[in-house]
Order: structure tokens, then C-alpha cells, then sequence
């Protein structure tokens, strides 16, 4: 069956984490100036879509995940006019900017959240998640209403001594929850995206919507019961009420712009997936899952995702396959290997040593953007960007790291060292080390001190030598770009997981290979992609399906046949008359 394709499936997103993208101004922090100035680089990449990490007015205790004024600017990050500037820049390149719209929660210094807490009678009082202790120990402790762990505090209940009542919070003390079931708060925020896409911005990537509607019995999280647990943000996923919101806000909003949409969306299976993003829903148009993301996760779940051991390819491709089967001709993947939140790809799930970085971050490359779906890209990702490792915890800026250290360092669950090794495999500042653009001072980030230390591989890491190499990372993913524009078969191929002659995929922990196999216009046309995630010479052979051959894309200068490289990856095309 062919499902016709529509234009928001076309593009390549790059992510861009704004404080640490370019400091045009030297106080160490990345702004939009500097985002400004970098528009030709990422026309040179060849991206279509720019979604930028909040840029709004922040106090930042999460980096602008923590919103105090939806209509306004980061003192750091520059003005309104700066940001107009951007916009009409990126523009004039062909390039879209999607915005990060985080309306699960403000931060506690938006004037909502003020009010709201002055009394109980304020009228933004129910702009957020109220609740009475379930009681008081015996020196007169208020007891919270349940059990729930925050993501980046002990508890999502914080108690307000003025007006007597906790509100919730799933992430830090300074993110309050918005109350979604008042309608009042659902058109605040209906207002203030018509203000951005009044503007011009073409989209938003939002942030876990899927746990704006809560349970109202606000049950017990078992995992917490049952002794650990980093976090309980899961119990809030996909709540009773997030379709019908998701719905409204398609009706009075999203469907009067051309937008594009991504929502991040943790706990969810391909079930939800196909809830949030079928084509038939008028919901979203696509989301970020993270079962791919959760492969290499603590085997011991009271220790989350903090971990250093590698994951297993066989799950990797379980886990992919499903995302991609399930959802075929129904809904739409947004595929990634990489964002602001998460370790460095290519030291996660490719090889970074100076002998095989290169090559390995060019084979996840092309395993991404071969796949149906929408291919995302992170800051850096297109340089082979690596995993840092600070010794002291203080050089590390990120409050999860911090939060979570304490939790599990404190708790007895983990010993420093460990958890250090830990922090290095699994934590968010590996992602926000400032982009590493030329061998120079600070790497061209800033000419002052970046407020996060750089990665020191930045001397052999940067941009300046990749657009010097023609056998870079960058052009890498240029041609895998150029690869999507010129052939529609990348956006509406089919995919199928296949077997070599050698192993089943399924036990095969070593190579990657699938098909995509084209409909409607290119019906006559099949993809083969091949990709080894190991360092060993290799042996695979698969059936070829008819037609003449073409080689697409490859990671080496030649191409071997049936035998694979450390990490090579090549893309055939088959096409028939
Ligand atoms: O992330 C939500 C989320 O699921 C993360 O907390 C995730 O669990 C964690 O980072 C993985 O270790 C979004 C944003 O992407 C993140 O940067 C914010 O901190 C968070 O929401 C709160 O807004
Ligand atoms: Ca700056």
C-alpha cells in the first residue's frame, strides 16, 4: 500500500543546545548571535530544520528547561531583535527553526507559579498541582501525598509553608507542574505558540508532553516502594487524559500552520506511539521514544540508566525493528542517536579511539538516516563529538548529575569512583560540552571562559579540520543528507530487518542490515544497508534483491563484497525497469 509522503517527513533536523553552540560576545556563553553566524556551516551540512533548545527568559536551574517568561529572550542568549535576526537569516538559507516548547512545567520564578503560591485564593492558584499532606508525623512534618521520586530532587512534593500545601514537581523544586486539566492553563499555552508561529518559527519539539495529564489517584510508584529508583517522571506517562489535550491542541493550533512537530515522550510503547503520531489522530506527527535510548541501562533498575557497560546490538536492533514495523504506513519515527540530554553516540554505540572514531561515527550515521522515519542530528554529532571525563564532580554543571550522585552515592547504592565512571558513560554534560569548532584557544567556542569545560580532544576534534577533510565526519553526513533530497525511496521506503547467510539478525551481535524497499513512485527501487559495529574483519552475505546495483554511500574507499571492515557501512541501491 502506498501511503503518499507529506513534506514535514522530508526534512533532516539539527538539534542546536544554544549555551553551548557559539559565544559571540565572550562571556562563555553560547547565544543567538553566535547561532547567527554559524547559519552558513549548517547550510554547508545541508540541514533543512534547526529545533533550538529553549531560548526563552530562565533562571536556568535546568538551562532553560525551567521557563520564567514565554515571550521573552535569555538575558544571555540576547533580545527579541536577536532572535528575529536568526530567524529571517536562517530563512533566507532555506532552513527551518522548530522551537523547544516545555509546557509541562514552568519555572517557579514565572509569575504564574508566583502568584499562585501567595494563596490559596490567588486566581493562578490552580495553574498548578496542589494537594494537602496525607498527614503529619509526630513532630508535625507534613507527610506528601505519595511516594513519587523527582528527577532531579528526593520528592515531587515540595511543601509551601504559607499556604499549607505541597505542589508537584517532576523534576527539579523550581519546575512546577502545570495544572492541564484547567482550561485557563490549556489556552495560555495555546496562546503563547500562536505567538511563536505569528512570528514565523515553523514548529516545536515538545517537551515530555506526553506527561501533561496526570492521574488524579496519584498511585503509590512501585519501584520506589520496592527500595530505589532515580526517578518516578513514568508514573505521570501518558496519563488519562494526554490524547484529548494533545487533540485540542492539534484543533485550536497546529492545524492552522504548516507545522512541524516532535514530542518527547518517555515510557512510551509502540502502542502509544501509534496513539500520539497516527496519521488519523491529528495528534503529533512524530516523537522521540527512548527504549533505544534505555539499551544499556543499569541491569539493576534502582540504578536508572547509570551504567558503563556496553549494550548488546542484538537488543538494539529488537528495539529499532519494532519502532519501525509498528509504526509503518500508520505514524512516523523520529530517529536519533543523540541530543542534549544524552551521551556521546559514537562513544556509546560506535567505537571513539582515535584508530576507529572516524569511521564508527560515520557508520551510525548511515544506519540512522537509512531508516523510515525523520533523521535527527545533535550539535557536534556531524564532528564525531566524544564522551568527556571530568574527575572532580564539581566540573560538571548538569543538576541531574548532581542530584542523582547524591541519590545513589548517598543511599550506600554506589561508591564514588563508580558512580564518576558512571556519570561519564551515562550523563547529560558528555552532550552540553561546548561545540568544538577549530583547534584554538577554547576551540572557537568563546574568547572568554566557556561555562562548561571542553572536551580536551577538541584539538583533533573540530570543525575547522573536518571541513578541511573531504573524508570527514561532516561530509559524511552531507552526503547522507544529499542522499535523502535526492532520492525519495529514503522517505518512503519500507523497512525490513534481514537475515545473512551467515546468522539470523536476530543473533547476530556484530552487523546491522535491513532493507528499504520503495513504494508508489519508487516501487522499482530497494535499499540494502549494511552496517559492522565491530572492530573485526567480517564475513556477511545477504540475498540481493533484483535489479542493477548501485553503491550509495560507503564508509571506506572501496567497496569488499561480503567481507565488512571494522565498522564499515554501506547503503546499495537496487533498482529495477
Ligand atoms: O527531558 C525529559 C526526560 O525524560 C529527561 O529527564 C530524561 O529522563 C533524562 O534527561 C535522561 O537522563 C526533558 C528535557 O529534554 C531535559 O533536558 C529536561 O531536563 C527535562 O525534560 C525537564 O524539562
Ligand atoms: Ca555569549
Amino acid at each position: 500500500m502506498a501511503v503518499e509522503t507529506q513534506w514535514w517527513q522530508e526534512p533532516v533536523v539539527y538539534q542546536i543546545y544554544p549555551r553551548s553552540f557559539n559565544d559571540s560576545n565572550g562571556d562563555g556563553i553560547g547565544d543567538l548571535p553566535g547561532i547567527t553566524e554559524k547559519i552558513p556551516y549548517l547550510a554547508k551540512l545541508g540541514v533543512d530544520v534547526i529545533w533550538l533548545s529553549p531560548i526563552y527568559k530562565s533562571p536556568n536551574d535546568d538551562n532553560g528547561y525551567d521557563i520564567s517568561d514565554y515571550r521573552a529572550i535569555m538575558d544571555e542568549f540576547g533580545t527579541m531583535a536577536d532572535f528575529d535576526k536568526l530567524l529571517e537569516t536562517a530563512h533566507a538559507a532555506g532552513i527551518k527553526i522548530m522551537m523547544d516548547l516545555v509546557v509541562n512545567h514552568t519555572s517557579d520564578e514565572h509569575d504564574w507559579f508566583v502568584q499562585a503560591k501567595s494563596s490559596r485564593e490567588n486566581p493562578y492558584r490552580d495553574y498548578y498541582i496542589w494537594k494537602d499532606p496525607a498527614g503529619f508525623t509526630e513532630d508535625g512534618t507534613p507527610i506528601p501525598p505519595n511516594n513519587w521520586v523527582a528527577a532531579f530532587s528526593p520528592s515531587v512534593w515540595e511543601w509551601e509553608p504559607a499556604t499549607e500545601q505541597f505542589y508537584l514537581h517532576l523534576f527539579s523544586t523550581k519546575q512546577p507542574d502545570l495544572n492541564w486539566e484547567n482550561p485557563v492553563v490549556r489556552n495560555e499555552v495555546y496562546d503563547l505558540m500562536r505567538f511563536w508561529l505569528d512570528k514565523g518559527v515553523d514548529g516545536f519539539r515538545m517537551d515530555v508532553i506526553n506527561l501533561i495529564s496526570k492521574d488524579p489517584a496519584y498511585p503509590d510508584d512501585p519501584q520506589v516502594a520496592a527500595g530505589g529508583g532515580t526517578d518516578s517522571i513514568t508514573m505521570a506517562a501518558n496519563g488519562p487524559r494526554v490524547h484529548e489535550y494533545l487533540a485540542e491542541m492539534n484543533r485550536e493550533v497546529l492545524s492552522h500552520y504548516p507545522v512541524i512537530t516532535v514530542g518527547e515522550a518517555p515510557g512510551v510503547t509502540t502502542a502509544d506511539g501509534l496513539l500520539y503520531t497516527g496519521f488519523d489522530r491529528g495528534e503529533l506527527q512524530t516523537l522521540f521514544q527512548f527504549e533505544h535510548m534505555d539499551v544499556d541501562a543499569n541491569p539493576n533498575p534502582a540504578l536508572g540508566k547509570w551504567n558503563d557497560e556496553r549494550f548488546d546490538l542484538r537488543d538494539l536492533k529488537r528495539i529499532l525493528t519494532k519502532w519501525q514495523v509498528d509504526l509503518a504506513g500508520k505514524g512516523w519515527n523520529a530517529n536519533y542517536w543523540n541530543n542534549h540530554d544524552q551521551p556521546r553516540a559514537v562513544s556509546r554505540f560506535g567505537n571513539d579511539s582515535a584508530e576507529y572514531r572516524v569511521v564508527s561515527a560515520k557508520m551510525l550515521g548511515t544506519v540512522l538516516h537509512g531508516m523510515a522515519g525523520t533523521p535527527y542530528i545533535y550539535q557536534g554529532e556531524e564532528l564525531g563529538m566524544t564522551n568527556v571525563f571530568f574527575t572532580d564532580l564539581a566540573d560538571y554543571n548538569d543538576l541531574e548529575i548532581h542530584d542523582h550522585y547524591a541519590k545513589l552515592v548517598g543511599s550506600g547504592a554506589v561508591d564514588h569512583d563508580t558512580m564518576l565512571r558512571y556519570i561519564s558513560a551515562s550523563g547529560r554534560d558528555n552532550a552540553r560540552t561546548p561545540m568544538q569548532w577549530t583547534a584554538g584557544e577554547q576551540a572557537g567556542f568563546t574568547s572568554g571562559t566557556p561555562w562548561l569545560k571542553l572536551n580536551p580532544r577538541y584539538t583533533e576534534i573540530n570543525a575547522e579540520a573536518a571541513l578541511a577533510d573531504e573524508r570527514s565526519v561532516f561530509y559524511h553526513y552531507r552526503d547522507l543528507i544529499n542522499l535523502r533530497h535526492a532520492h525519495p525511496i529514503m522517505v518512503n521506503g519500507t523497512y525490513e530487518l534481514i537475515d545473512s547467510a551467515e546468522a539470523p539478525a536476530t543473533e547476530d551481535a556484530e552487523v546491522y542490515a535491513y532493507l528499504r524497499q520503495g513504494t508508489g513512485p519508487t516501487e522499482h527501487q530497494t535499499l540494502l544497508v549494511v552496517a559492522n559495529f565491530t572492530d573485526g574483519v567480517l564475513t556477511r552475505t545477504f540475498t540481493e534483491p533484483h535489479g542493477t546495483r548501485t553503491l550509495l554511500s560507503s564508509n571506506y574507499t572501496d567497496d569488499a563484497g561480503a567481507t565488512l571492515r571494522p565498522y564499515e557501512a554501506k547503503i546499495y541501491l537496487y533498482e529495477r525497469d
